[in-house]
């Protein structure tokens, strides 16, 4: 049982948990203690319900049964549960990804006002290197033929995905030799799942190695076509000023938060907030305006792109709608938790579901098409507006805590700051990581899970990270975590980063913890990778660089997508919880020691935040001294781990 008071490090979110106790209104902590004690062989892996035959789960201890009725071992069940499980992540993310390119399709065949091209460098970019021709042809014949191209990346049946010539040569090499180079990105998922049918892959390896080419079709496929395509449709994403955290609520104004993940929608409900029709009916019923804010991921879409302030992550949707100010919830695919239909009981919001894959019992559904978008986006905006006389005062709560952030850096961009205007490359960050001024570069990224004190591990990790000189880029949940503590405003340079960080981010105006987007756009996290090893001087692929990754509160399975695409492109990762493998030695070792050989990184499990950071910086400086840098410039408070250390911690590991 998670205790009150330390159920969130966010003093907002505390007060709104406190206030949901008071009113006895069941929120996920609550549901949480409910489920105590949750099922050890879940947690382990070793349950299988993949045919009727079962369910079976195998005795840990050894005692009791050690195969299914089938005939599969521990090790076999939880390779299989593993891969089911990223499935259903990379699935999301690549759906994502497609409705996207939908998007683009009709924007470039002219079928939608709501939709332009706004993104027309990246466009011609784009065509560039897919060698689609753009001489002396406009946007809208330029986008139909990479739309047109990157739908077939879904149902390609012959080759490998257009964008493994983006990964460099010895990941190539690795994911060649162990046959996990990704093929389509539907085809990798739909085999993977026939992997795991009954009676079909039964070898741990194999199944484990069918994960990561699920999860690279996912990371360089899916992912990374939904992050391009956004960008060429709602425009390449600029540092932009905004505020996150419930504060940002306004009682005054029409409250409308959107939350989910796809931005085809957000996007023009941003636009349909700002028609003066609309402003006029909100003035109408009373209300000063219309204040839109976004939770999860389709906040941070639309954070980067226009400065819309964030009222919160995972943890906080429920919390939101208790402020008792939200006149309407207008929600898309993943992350949403079906509990929140009920607060509609005791609240006067909205929720409106919208996704034609998304239905929610309580809920409104709203079906919303990409080619009548603005239509739909003006119908719950004026559904917003409507509610707004129906707020009881009494219930009217909103926390005061809103903070300062930058967000919005992309592959693109990041290192034009760091470069300045007149010299945009990587250079400057490479120069800065050879140098020892800045260590080394950490991916911080995921949820919030009701298991643990909601952002703190977010907040621990990051800032003994940066306090040790590495800078951190940050997406989804995690970048909201770090943003409503201020670790997203320039200031935090001074107040939480070490000399050589605090140096850099002076010198160019940027924050220690830099906003990348949302869960698909850590495909950005890939592209500035592999743009460092091009830069040269610190590493000539991905693994050799001094950069890793972790996801410290993560709890969907698209993390576990994210994780593996991540650390099977070298970037060595740290997670909590722990993967569900703990039932199988084998696969449990596979993934934290042998993919070293394979991959060139592995993943690490660890609970304690402060320590999992420590595990990043020995990495980092491992990687330091194969590459023959120097060590930290300045003085760190982690202090770099000498060779000996270093040889006897593994020596002892070993043994
Ligand atoms: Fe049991 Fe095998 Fe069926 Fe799984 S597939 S439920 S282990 S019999
Ligand atoms: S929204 S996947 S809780 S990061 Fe992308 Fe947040 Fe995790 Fe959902």
């Amino acid at each position: 049982m998670v205790e009150r008071k330390q159920r969130s490090a966010d003093p907002a979110s505390l007060e709104m948990i406190n206030f949901a106790c008071e009113a006895e209104v069941p929120i996920a902590w609550d549901r949480l203690d409910a489920q105590e004690p949750q099922c050890g062989f879940g947690r382990l892996g070793i349950c299988c319900r993949n045919c009727t035959m079962g369910p079976c789960r195998i005795d840990p201890f050894g005692e009791g049964a050690d195969r299914g009725v089938c005939g599969a071992t521990a090790d076999t069940i939880v390779a299989r549960n593993l891969l089911r499980g990223l499935l259903g992540g990379a699935a999301a993310h690549s759906d994502h990804g497609r409705d996207i390119v939908h998007a683009l399709a009709l924007a470039a065949e002219g079928k939608s006002d709501a939709y332009k091209i706004k993104g027309t460098v990246k466009l011609r970019k784009l065509a560039e290197e897919y060698g689609i021709p753009s001489e002396g042809r406009n946007d809208q014949e330029v986008a139909k033929d990479l739309a047109h191209l990157l739908l077939g990346e879904f149902g390609r049946q012959e080759g490998v995905l257009a964008n493994v010539a983006r990964v460099p040569e010895q990941q190539q090499k690795f994911w060649a030799a162990a046959g996990v180079t990704p093929r389509g990105v539907d085809q990798d998922i739909v085999t993977g799942m026939h992997m795991t049918h009954i009676g079909v892959d039964n070898d741990p390896e194999h199944l484990v190695m069918g994960s990561v080419r699920a999860a690279l079709a996912d990371g360089w496929g899916g992912s990374m076509i939904a992050t391009d395509v956004s960008d060429i449709l709602f425009g390449e994403p600029q540092p932009t000023r905004s505020l996150a955290n419930l504060g940002v609520l306004n009682e005054d104004e029409v409250n409308l938060i959107v939350h989910g993940h796809e931005p085809t929608l957000s996007e023009v409900i941003v636009a349909a907030a700002g028609d003066p029709e609309l402003v006029a009916l909100a003035e109408s019923k009373g209300a000063k305006g219309i204040n839109l804010a976004g939770i999860c991921c389709t906040a941070n879409e639309i954070l980067m792109r226009h400065g819309i302030p964030v009222a919160g992550n995972f943890l906080q949707q429920e919390l939101a709608i208790i402020t008792g100010v939200v006149d309407a919830m207008v929600v898309d695919v993943q992350c949403i938790m079906p509990a929140i239909a009920r607060l509609q009981e005791c609240f006067h919001t909205k929720i409106f579901s919208t996704s034609p894959k998304a239905k929610f019992p309580g809920m409104t559904h709203i079906e919303f098409h990409e080619d009548e978008a603005m239509e739909t986006a003006k119908k719950l905006v004026r559904l917003a507006i409507e509610n707004f006389p129906n707020r009881n005062a009494s219930k009217v709560r909103i926390p005061k805590e809103k903070e300062g952030l930058i967000a919005g850096f992309t592959t693109e961009d990041i290192f034009t700051f760091l470069g300045g205007r007149y010299r945009p490359s990587y250079r400057p960050l490479c120069d800065g990581i050879q140098a020892g001024r800045i260590r080394g570069l950490a991916g911080v990224v995921g949820c919030n899970n009701a298991k643990f004190t909601h952002d703190r591990y977010h907040l621990e990790m990051v800032k003994e990270l940066i306090r040790n000189d590495i800078l951190v880029v940050q997406t989804g949940c995690s970048a909201i975590a770090c943003a409503k503590a201020g670790l997203l405003a320039p200031e935090a340079a001074e107040k939480y980063a070490g000399n050589g960080l605090q140096e850099i981010c002076r010198a160019v105006g940027i924050p220690p913890v830099l906003h990348v987007g949302s869960c698909v756009d850590n495909s950005r996290i890939l592209t500035a990778v592999v743009e460092m090893v091009k830069e040269g001087g610190i590493g000539d692929s991905i693994d050799k660089l001094p950069v890793v990754g972790a996801a410290p509160e993560w709890m969907s399975e698209k993390a576990i997508s994210i994780g593996m695409y991540v650390v099977a492109s070298g970037i060595f990762t740290v997670v909590n919880p722990p993967l569900p493998v703990r039932g199988s030695r084998y696969v449990e070792e596979l993934l934290t020691k042998t993919f070293e050989d394979y991959f060139g990184a592995t993943w690490a499990f660890e609970e304690d935040p402060i320590e999992a950071a420590h595990l990043m910086i020995d990495h980092i400086d491992r990687k330091r001294r194969d590459l023959g840098l120097p060590p930290p410039m300045y003085e760190v408070p982690y202090a770099p781990k000498t060779v000996e250390t270093i040889e006897t911690a593994e020596a002892a590991a070993a043994l």
